[in-house]
């Protein structure tokens, strides 16, 4: 069997760091190669190799994959919902060509595996609200979400066309502890941890009654492997996959931390993220996912919620 080698492109990010690091764990240190466009994350520091790469630049890209002898690619470079609304042009341009580049090069270098994340954010307003399938009607409002939509038939063009196996999840909105994240509209249920521990209040840019779909970085990193490691035969998603972990609101979040916190305070000045949120599903339907691989998700409010809050303190 060949040895594995793979390549993290975003690996400073929300998810990357954690990826990395579990990936480490799997193939060990030196063949999982941590790549982004910002400095090195401290948590990675130590742990393994890391170039400065630009996923734009594909010739460096390419170099680097040849150099290096990757043999799969984790690629986790984007511009996320919130920071796209404010710079639609430029969330297009690096989501898209950023892809292209990736799979691109998995074509003609033969790579063996691809994993690229989509979101819950293809699902526009007139997707169904809960538990919205996996095959429904499909009309993005957000450029972020017309990115990832688009960026799903690229996936499944690839594979159906050329055989390159790239696999993909649909993410919902992330909560961790370990690197923050960015540029996100479900990230006020990261950033309302850190200001309950530091202020004993938040002050929350989303409606107190708006749901959700959300997920503990845990089962997201053990979601991504599983697939990841699914036989090919298995899978019959090569667009992206639903997945589900919890979905709640920023009232019911708040009352789940006041449990811990007693005197917890929480106020709400919605932005112009709340239209984005209005426009995706409440919850989401993993259905699929379950009969194709298994997938079942282990942390629901109130555990994801103890957890975050012993692991910050
Ligand atoms: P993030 O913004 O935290 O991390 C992205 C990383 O990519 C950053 O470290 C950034 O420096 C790097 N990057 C940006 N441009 C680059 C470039 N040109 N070349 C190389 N690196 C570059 O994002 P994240 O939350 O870790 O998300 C990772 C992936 O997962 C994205 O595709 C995102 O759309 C998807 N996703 C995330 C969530 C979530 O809640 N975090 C939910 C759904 C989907
Ligand atoms: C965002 O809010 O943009 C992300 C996502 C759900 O894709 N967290």
């Amino acid at each position: 069997m060949t040895k594995e080698k793979v390549l993290v492109i975003g690996a400073s990010g929300q998810i990357g760091v954690e990826l990395t690091l579990a990936l480490r764990k799997i193939y060990g240190n030196a063949n999982v190669v941590a790549s982004d466009l910002r400095e090195e994350n401290e948590l990675l520091k130590g742990s393994g190799p890391y170039v400065s790469l630009d996923v734009m630049n594909k010739e460096m890209l390419h170099v680097q994959v040849i150099r290096q002898n990757i043999t799969q690619i984790y690629l986790l470079a984007a511009i996320l919902s919130a920071t796209g609304e404010k710079n639609p042009n430029l969330a297009w341009h690096l989501n898209m060509q950023g892809l292209l580049n990736v799979l691109d090069i998995a074509r003609e270098e033969k790579l063996h595996k691809v994993y690229w994340p989509s979101s819950i954010a293809v699902f526009g307003p007139t997707s169904p609200k809960k538990n919205c399938p996996q095959r429904t009607i499909i009309e993005p409002s957000t450029v972020y979400g017309i990115s990832k939509y688009a960026g799903e038939f690229w996936c499944n063009y690839f594979f159906g066309r050329y055989g390159v196996d790239v696999r993909s999840i649909r993410y919902p909105g992330l909560i961790s502890y370990k690197s923050a994240p960015g540029g996100g509209t479900t990230d006020y249920a990261v950033e309302i941890f850190h200001d309950a521990l530091e202020d004993g209040k938040y002050s929350c840019f989303l409606q107190e009654d708006t749901y959700l779909p959300m997920m503990y970085m845990p089962d997201a990193i053990r979601a991504t492997i599983e697939l990841m490691e699914a036989p090919s035969d298995r899978l019959t998603v090569r667009t992206s996959y639903n997945v589900a972990g919890m979905s709640f609101s920023p009232k019911e979040i708040a009352a789940e931390i006041t449990q811990h916190i007693p005197g917890f305070t929480i106020d709400y000045k919605p932005d112009y993220r709340q239209n984005i949120a209005n426009s995706w599903p409440e919850s989401i339907d993993d259905s699929v996912a379950g009969a194709d691989w298994g997938w079942k998700p282990e942390y629901d409010l109130a555990r994801m919620t103890k957890d975050m809050l012993t692991n910050l303190r």
